[in-house]
């Protein structure tokens, strides 16, 4: 056997031996790197004489050849029994349950998916969202809204005050989001569809008043608002807000000083199971108050009330969330309860749209 076949034996064997990428490496820059055996040899080639050199030449080539193809063929036949290995170890129990991330671990406040539900209804009615400060002068609060100084009014919202300024002057946390209305009036003209969803704030606790609350109003003015827009715009609220293809409303005359004539209205229903259902039944509740925006109030806005005209109303979110959702409880909504939230909260991913449905 020649040396160059004992060689191309000794390296095949080699190669077949290694069990892993470090000992294949290994053979291969013994044999082919710049010191390894074939590279020393391809070496001797320059102190031939040219005949020897192509002979000689062709089958120390050749042995290069065959040595690289085996070490490229072994290489990846071991990356390929890695692999399997790695497959094999690496067993993977389908039959655990997923663990869901935070987004979907997550929970909506029922109050934040009331406002995003009354937002979409409005929204689809050309209605846009307006915001103002809780913390408010008396004058926003109460003087522009047509309570005069002194009047009984001021003293049924309970108002938490806050001390006198440097200007003598005492700021309140917001009855109601009414001044919003007012500050919106003031600063774009008509016509206004606007709806305020916000926290509201009055001296008052129990199973069913917390002193910080939520209230939506709305307000439109434009030349020709009527009490027949507003009892549209009030009606195909309530049947798109309590998901039912007709309601039965009943206006009753009532007192606000910023809108005449006012209004409280009831939603007839059915109370005689243990859910409140809407759109049949012989019960009255009472769910919201509005009215006709008073001149004064218009006024108050910049508006001049023989050009313009406007109607509002107002509701407590709180009290309609519970109704809707069946909680007990108002003073649960402001616990921060984990519990509570897994209950009643909703999944932060269905947002609430007239196509895809409010509360589903
Ligand atoms: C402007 C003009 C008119 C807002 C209105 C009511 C009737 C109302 C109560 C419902 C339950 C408050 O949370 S509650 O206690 N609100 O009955 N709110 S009309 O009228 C306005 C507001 C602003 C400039």
């Amino acid at each position: 056997m020649s040396e160059l076949e004992t060689l191309e034996r000794t390296l095949l064997a080699d190669i077949d031996a290694a069990g892993d990428e470090g000992s294949i490496e290994a053979v291969r820059v013994g044999a082919l790197g710049k010191k390894g055996s074939i590279s020393e040899l391809l070496k001797t080639l320059g102190t031939m004489t040219p005949e020897e050199r192509q002979t000689r030449g062709a089958q120390i080539n050749a042995l290069k050849t065959t040595v690289a193809d085996a070490i490229t063929a072994r290489k990846s036949a071991l990356k390929d029994l890695a692999i399997a290995e790695r497959l094999a170890r690496e067993t993977v129990d389908i039959s655990l349950p997923v663990r869901s991330s935070p987004a979907e671990r997550g929970r909506i406040h029922p109050i934040s998916q009331i406002v995003d539900e009354i937002t979409a209804i409005f929204g689809d009615m050309g209605f846009s969202i307006a915001e103002g400060p809780d913390i408010e002068t008396d004058y926003y609060n109460f003087t522009a809204l047509n309570f005069p100084e002194g009047h009984p009014a001021r003293e049924m919202h309970d108002t938490f005050f806050f001390n006198e300024d440097d200007k003598g002057e005492r700021k309140v946390l917001r009855t109601h989001t009414s001044p919003v209305q007012i500050r919106t009036m003031e600063a774009q003209d008509p016509p206004i569809r606007i709806i305020i969803p916000g926290k509201t704030y009055r001296q008052d606790s129990d199973a069913t008043h917390s002193p910080m609350f939520h209230q939506v109003e709305g307000l439109v003015v434009d030349k020709s608002a009527n009490v027949a827009n507003m009892r549209w715009v009030l009606e195909e609220f309530c049947k798109a807000f309590f998901e039912v293809d007709q309601v039965t409303m009943r206006f009753r005359p009532s007192f606000f000083p910023f809108t005449e004539p006012s209004f409280e209205v009831d939603i007839q229903c059915d109370r005689s199971g243990p859910i409140v259902k809407f759109g049949e039944g012989t019960d009255w509740m009472e769910i919201l108050g509005c009215g006709m925006v008073h001149p004064n109030v218009l006024r108050s806005g910049g508006l001049d009330p023989d050009e313009y005209q406007g109607f509002a109303w107002g509701m407590g979110l709180d009290r309609i969330a519970m109704l809707k959702y069946g909680m007990p409880d108002l003073r649960d909504f402001f616990n921060a309860d984990v519990r509570w939230m897994n209950h009643y909260g909703f999944r932060p991913l269905d947002m609430p749209t007239l196509f895809g449905g409010l509360s589903a």
